[in-house]
């Protein structure tokens, strides 16, 4: 693996500004003249997409909390194994809107399967695969929901309770205080100009340390 290749995720709730702050990254490195791929879970490879159609289409049929924790680890397994670890092999960095953190906060916190669970997976299939830095694009639920619900139709995982979406947003605060080193948290709560401005800041600070 390239030394210098970087790999980021970009995590937070439904409709905090994932999509909107991968932008602005993708701007300031292409200004960089920084190689880079950008990439998303559940999804980033065609077989992954087709299992992202399963995990947030709407069905009759109940969608067990254990069965979805297997099908995005399936999916991630094969994002990993055939785009994340090639591209830095390769010295790309690597953007990811979501990784396994999604699993703990959402699936863990949220639908309430031991962590313990989640830490085999994450060790039995990523072993040493961990983002270098993790950017939390942090709101208050509601902020984000009223904003996806402006956009459209919502997907299966965005119609759970309030409570669900609190869960996740508290595990995503506390694992980013406890990681501290590599988390860092955007309020995107305020202005899309300020999201973009802390998102170029805190992007130039990586950059300076490269
Ligand atoms: N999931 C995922 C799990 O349960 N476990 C896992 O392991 C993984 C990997 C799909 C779902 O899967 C779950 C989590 C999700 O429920 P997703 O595709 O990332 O994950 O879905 P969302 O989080 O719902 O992503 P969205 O695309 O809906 O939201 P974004 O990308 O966070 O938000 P974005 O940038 O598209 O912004 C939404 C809207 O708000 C506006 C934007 O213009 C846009 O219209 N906006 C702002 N408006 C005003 N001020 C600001 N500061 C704004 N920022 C954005």
């Amino acid at each position: 693996m390239n030394k210098d290749a970087k790999f980021i995720s970009i995590e937070g709730g439904e409709g905090a500004g994932k999509s909107t702050a991968i932008k602005t990254i993708q701007s300031y490195l292409n200004q960089q003249s920084i190689a880079h791929i950008v990439t998303r879970e559940p999804g980033g490879t065609p077989l992954a997409e087709k299992i992202r159609s399963l995990l947030l289409d709407k069905s009759d049929e109940i969608l067990l909390p254990e069965s979805e924790l297997l099908l995005f680890f399936a999916s991630r397994y094969q994002h990993s194994q055939h785009v994340i670890k090639p591209a830095l092999k390769k010295g790309l960095w690597v953007i990811s809107d979501r990784f396994v953190d999604a699993s703990f906060a959402y699936q863990g916190a949220g639908r309430g399967i031991e962590e313990s669970r989640i830490t085999y997976l994450k060790e039995w299939l990523l072993r040493d695969l961990s983002p270098d830095h993790t950017l939390l694009l942090d709101a208050p639920p509601a902020v984000g929901l009223d904003r996806i619900k402006a956009r459209g139709e919502l997907d299966r995982i965005e119609v759970e309770k309030m409570d669900f979406f609190n869960r996740v947003r508290e595990y995503y605060l506390n694992l980013a205080a406890k990681e501290s080193e590599r988390f860092h948290i955007i309020d995107t709560s305020g202005s899309l100009s300020d999201v973009e401005e802390n998102t170029r800041l805190w992007l130039e600070g990586i950059c300076e340390r490269c």
